[in-house]
């Protein structure tokens, strides 16, 4: 399964390592095609190379647009070899295969953090990049496939080797789509954004004249018998301070504002200290975000999308710098969605968190405070919003939802008196310390995701989140798919009791080694012996947390 490199496709807007590279190949004896200025950066090296326009006999054209979007180059790149059609049919038509192809792609996040215009940054989107990279990454079983300068060494050493292994080809392969998948992912959250900035518009006026509407229907609630019942000093309904306008709401076409409690509890007394306005829905996240991350007393980061948690985790007890680990596990639980996140930590965000983040497109980055590298490395960055929560942050003691024609009140959810020795265990063994300390983690973590919530956890970092299902099996089914491999061996925390078997039935198939749950359910007995018949230990806590 070793292919031998003899012929290479090498089109990259990040030049470095790139003259190594082609050094390597040209003394390989490695036939080199190139696009516009990746081929003047190789010339200049001293080594000889092919225009791509040579191979497809059509110019680049269209101010670059159309360069290596031709079937002389996709030919070449997904005939797969092991095949004689393939191989007789590319002699027929004259064109010869491709083995390695080195690819990254037109720098469109940073085009997008540089402030660019519109139609600049949608000149950054890569098409026929990415074209090349999924071609060849579906036909590793022939090509390799390179989209990152830090796999050059590698793929010298496997050319001086003789070529490269399946096995080489298919970790590539994977990084590739990963890659690829990154980067539409960045195409598609810009999009959205630069959508709604068209629609929103930004009206002074319409502002004011939106608080005057907002005004008189919180006036007329200052009326109401409300005002006398209300038993809890910090929040607001009553005594509101005129905020600020948001851009919109949920929606563009909803208009939004801020209006602050009186005594200083919650997100929204957190200051903005950088970035572009928040959002209606950059609150709601932020919200989320720190409710999860203050769950816990040791270092923690939780990361928020549309109000759920794609990762929560603690520091490892021995990290050097324990709020950058906290971020980097939490990041690890589910990169692809961490993606466009709001983050929250419940420590000053150090350097070492701030050089993570700034890798990875994040909306919000809500924390008690920066150290100075750290806010001057982020701050450079256009797109992100930094918040710094007062000194004396607390959480509101009550939480208000509204309902048409009402609003709910009740007492805030919290665990500020948590104790878990009241747990019962009611299947397996007792559970050992590392994993009691994962019990408790997981369920923690869980009161952060919406109901119904499955969470499974391992090492004190989540490892799959299954969110907001209308039933538990399908929460279980989603957070086992989220784990993938991670699932057998995590630990699994459920916001409410387990009505019938089945859904623990699917995390017990996938291998967890305890359960924390409630409790609670008529059917108790049946998911006690199903925890049994698994030999994993199940504790009751006698108390639900419910997230809607
Ligand atoms: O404009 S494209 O979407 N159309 C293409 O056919 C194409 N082929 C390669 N972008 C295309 N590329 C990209 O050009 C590569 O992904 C790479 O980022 C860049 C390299 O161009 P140059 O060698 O001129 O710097």
């Amino acid at each position: 399964d070793v292919v031998p490199i003899t012929r290479a496709l090498i089109s990259v807007s990040d030049k470095t390592g790139l003259t190594e590279l082609a050094n390597a190949l040209a003394a390989a004896g490695v036939e080199i095609v190139s696009t516009g200025s990746t081929a003047a950066t190789i010339r200049a090296a001293g080594h000889e190379v092919t225009d791509v326009s040579t191979v497809t006999g059509f110019p680049e054209s269209l101010d670059g647009r159309v360069k290596t979007l031709h079937p002389a180059v996709h030919a070449g790149i997904l005939a797969d070899l092991r095949l004689e059609a393939h191989e007789d049919q590319l002699r027929d038509l004259g064109i010869a295969a491709f083995e390695l192809v080195v690819v990254n792609l037109y720098p469109f996040v940073e085009t997008v953090e540089s402030g660019a215009a519109p139609a600049d940054v949608i000149e950054q989107i890569d098409i026929g990049g990415p074209a090349l990279v999924r071609a060849s990454a579906k036909n590793h079983a022939n090509v390799a496939i390179v989209v990152d300068p830090e796999d050059y060494d590698e793929i010298i050493d496997s050319i001086q080797a003789g070529g490269t292994t399946l096995r080489t080809r298919q970790k590539l392969a994977s990084l590739a789509f990963e890659h690829t998948a990154h980067y539409d992912l960045s195409v598609s959250a810009w999009f959205t954004e630069n959508v709604y900035d068209q629609w929103a518009g930004d009206d002074a006026e319409l502002g004011a004249e939106i608080l005057d509407q907002f005004d008189a229907i919180l006036g007329s609630a200052a009326d109401s018998d409300l005002e006398a019942e209300m038993a809890f000093p910090d929040t607001l309904v009553i005594e509101t301070h005129r905020g600020s306008v948001l851009r919109y709401g949920e929606n563009s076409h909803q208009a939004a504002a801020l209006y602050l409690g009186e005594g200083g509890a919650g997100i929204a007394q957190a200051s903005v200290l950088h970035g572009k306005e928040m959002s209606y829905n950059n609150y709601v996240d932020a919200d989320a975000a720190v409710r999860a991350a203050f769950d816990f007393d040791e270092p923690a980061v939780a990361i928020i999308k549309h109000a759920n948690p794609c990762g929560i985790a603690v520091a490892t007890p021995t990290a050097t710098d324990a709020i950058a680990s906290a971020h980097r596990r939490a990041h690890d639980c589910d990169p692809v969605s961490a993606f466009g996140g709001v983050i929250a930590a419940n420590r000053i965000v150090t350097l070492a968190m701030a050089e993570a983040v700034s890798q990875i497109f994040t909306e919000v980055l809500v924390a008690p405070g920066f150290e100075a590298d750290a806010f001057e490395l982020l701050s450079a960055k256009k797109n992100i919003r930094l918040l710094e929560l007062p000194e004396d942050y607390r959480r509101s003691s009550m939480e208000l939802r509204q309902i048409s024609g009402g609003l709910l009140v009740q007492e805030t959810d919290a665990f500020d008196e948590f104790d878990s020795s009241t747990w019962q265990c009611v299947a397996g063994d007792e559970a050992d310390e590392a994993t009691r300390a994962d019990l408790e983690f997981a369920w923690k973590a869980c009161r952060a995701v919406k109901s119904n919530a499955i969470l499974l956890a391992h090492d004190g970092a989540s490892v799959g989140v299954g969110m907001g299902q209308v039933n538990r099996v399908d929460s279980c089914h989603l957070a086992v798919n989220r784990a993938g491999e991670r699932a057998a061996g995590s630990v699994a925390a459920s916001d409410a009791f387990f009505p019938f078997a089945d859904g623990l039935q699917v995390l017990l198939d996938a291998g967890i080694t305890a359960v924390v749950q409630p409790g609670g359910s008529v059917r108790d007995e049946e998911v006690i012996a199903a925890a049994t018949a698994a030999g994993v230990t199940m504790y009751f806590t006698g108390e639900r947390h419910f997230f809607h």
